[in-house]
């Protein structure tokens, strides 16, 4: 069996909107981990089953299905809590992932410098814990005749290990992040006014980062192939800096997000935001990138004291519909105007790959920064 093929799961509710975009989007990250996704199984029910999310004839569907299609990982929409994950895979005797593990797998096959690997580490081990403590368990209720001989105890050095590693972790990134705000300070000091460039993977924020400042960073259709943040200066500004950072996926756990702390704080001591659009995308997944983009930015406090954000419609090359346009145009407005209460200004229409509409965005950011 290929250690890549895979079929998805996923659990909804009745009513629930945007599903299929949603397991769209699912299959897309799968993709970028290295799967080949042969077949889904979708659950319709109201509240999932607390020991194993999915029902009893739904897990033999997949199973069966698994069966057929020579697949070893099962990856579920839904976030799983230990118990479901354990469950799963003793019924289907299969690998299963979630939606949180996947990112994981995603930015642990990006990562290239060392922080991204530190929280990438910490974020896995904080997930591993509860599920070894509650396997380990399991086995231990089995076999129960062998406890004395290291079963009891024989996990409980694991976890300690686990914990060990998990605050050296967090020292380590404690002092990267110290290190990360004495130079981003030592900007302020020195006068740069910094915008940070923000957005859903794909959007073509390093596309325009390159465009704006002459760098050649990897751009790819890919999730995450941005991890770690770049600063530099824009072009034909001394004093203005350009940072591109880690880009937002849907349905994104807060945890996920919890543990890119460090590139978070690029958002968070910004200047101004340049919130950079797909205007490609279909009106539905659009509206859904705006409106949680907004939502993260504002929950992780890069949005306030009235901070500045700058909306940027990229890839108007993609679309000939002029009305088309015109209407994410005004969608944008609307989710901004209703998120953060107050008036976005114009939206700046523009094709980083092109190199359409700089000069227009470039003069919109001078005039939001006052420099
Ligand atoms: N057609 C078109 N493609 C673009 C544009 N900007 C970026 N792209 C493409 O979109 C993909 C994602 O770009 P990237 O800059 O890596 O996006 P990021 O994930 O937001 O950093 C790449 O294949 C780019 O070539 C644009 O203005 N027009
Ligand atoms: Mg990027």
């Amino acid at each position: 069996m290929s250690e890549n093929r895979a079929i998805v799961a996923m659990l909804r509710k009745p009513r629930e909107k945007f599903w299929r975009l949603r397991l769209g989007e699912l299959k897309k990250l799968a993709f970028a981990a290295g799967y080949e996704v042969l077949g889904e199984v979708i659950q319709i029910k109201e509240a999932p089953k607390a020991a194993t999310l999915f029902g009893r004839g739904k897990i033999e569907e997949m199973t069966k299905l698994m069966d057929e299609l020579k697949v070893d990982t099962l990856i579920v929409y839904n976030v799983l809590k230990s118990i479901q994950k354990v469950n799963l895979e003793l019924l289907t005797g299969r690998r299963v992932i979630d939606r949180y593990d996947l990112t994981l797998e995603i930015f642990a096959k990006n990562a290239s410098d060392a922080v991204s690997k530190l929280q990438i580490e910490l974020a896995r081990i904080q997930r591993e814990i509860p599920y070894v403590k509650l396997l380990t368990s399991l086995i231990h209720i089995k076999d129960r005749p062998f406890i004395r001989a290291g079963g009891e105890y024989g996990w409980k050095p694991k976890i300690a290990e686990l914990r060990r590693r998990m605050k050296k972790l967090k020292e380590e990134i404690a002092r990267y992040r110290e290190e990360k705000l004495r130079q981003i300070m030592e900007r302020k000091e020195k006068g740069f006014k910094v915008v940070c460039i923000v957005g859903y993977y794909n959007a073509g924020k390093t596309t325009l980062f390159n465009a704006l400042t002459g760098c050649e960073k990897p751009v790819s259709d890919m999730p995450f192939t941005t991890l770690s943040s770049k600063y530099a200066k824009l072009r034909g500004a001394e004093k203005i800096l350009l940072v591109d950072t880690i880009g937002f996926v849907v349905d994104l756990d807060p945890r996920i997000i919890k543990s890119f702390e460090i590139n978070i704080d690029d958002m968070r001591f910004s200047d101004a935001l340049m919130l950079l659009l797909d205007a490609s995308d279909p009106a539905e997944l659009f509206k859904i990138k705006v409106e949680t983009s907004l939502n993260i930015l504002k929950n992780v406090g890069a949005l306030v004291n009235g901070k500045p954000i700058v909306i940027g419609l990229n890839k108007v090359d993609l679309v000939s519909d002029r009305i088309d346009i015109e209407s994410k145009k005004i969608i944008a407005k609307e989710i901004v105007e209703k998120v953060l209460k107050r008036d976005p200004g114009s939206i700046v229409e523009l094709s980083a790959k092109e190199r359409r509409g700089l000069d227009n965005l470039i003069e919109k950011l001078i005039s939001v920064l006052k420099v």
